[in-house]
């Protein structure tokens, strides 16, 4: 359809992990060796729009040690308008993120990373509070901007 001329919409959404020592009872029998569970994650940001409307498609890229190092999870099987992968293991490394948007918009897949944090980050107090919970969490606000978008994938990013 028709292009937006010499407009850019801008979308903020979180990419993040969470991240605990094991054993945990949301990590039931993890590999042997395996110190740490963790999810990561693509979600709205707290009380935001709704991202599933123009984020159809992630796959995260593990690291070469996981048998099947590349997942993909699908809007249409999202739970609470989260993209999440849960693993166990034992080290940190960069996850390679691919956004897919809706076939229509004409919208090429775009690239991100995060580096999984698995260990106690910040100042003394944040990580006494962070052992203390046994919950990490490391995540941050990111912007994907789209240039000229179709006049229908317009409406879509900016409907909520
Ligand atoms: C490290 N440079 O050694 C990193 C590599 C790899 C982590 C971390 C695999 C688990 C599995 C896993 O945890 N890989 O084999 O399923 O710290």
């Amino acid at each position: 359809s028709k292009r937006l001329r010499g407009q850019k919409i801008a979308r903020n959404f979180i990419i993040g992990n969470s991240a605990v020592q094991l054993p945990h009872p949301l990590f039931i029998d993890p590999p042997s060796g395996h110190t740490k569970g963790w999810r990561v994650y693509v979600r709205p940001l707290p009380n935001g729009p709704d991202i599933t409307t123009w984020l159809k498609k992630v796959q995260f890229k593990l690291h070469h040690t996981y048998a099947d190092a590349s997942r993909t999870i699908e809007s249409a099987n999202v739970k609470d308008g989260c993209f999440e992968i849960q693993e166990t293991g034992y080290g940190e490394f960069g996850v390679e993120l691919r956004l897919y948007f809706p076939t229509e918009s004409g919208e090429k897949a775009q690239y991100r990373e995060h580096y999984l944090v698995l260990t106690y980050w910040g100042s003394p107090e944040q990580q006494a509070a962070q052992e203390a919970k046994n919950w990490i969490v490391s995540e941050r606000v990111e912007t994907i901007e789209f240039n000229e978008p179709t006049v229908d994938f317009a409406k879509t990013l900016t409907s909520e």
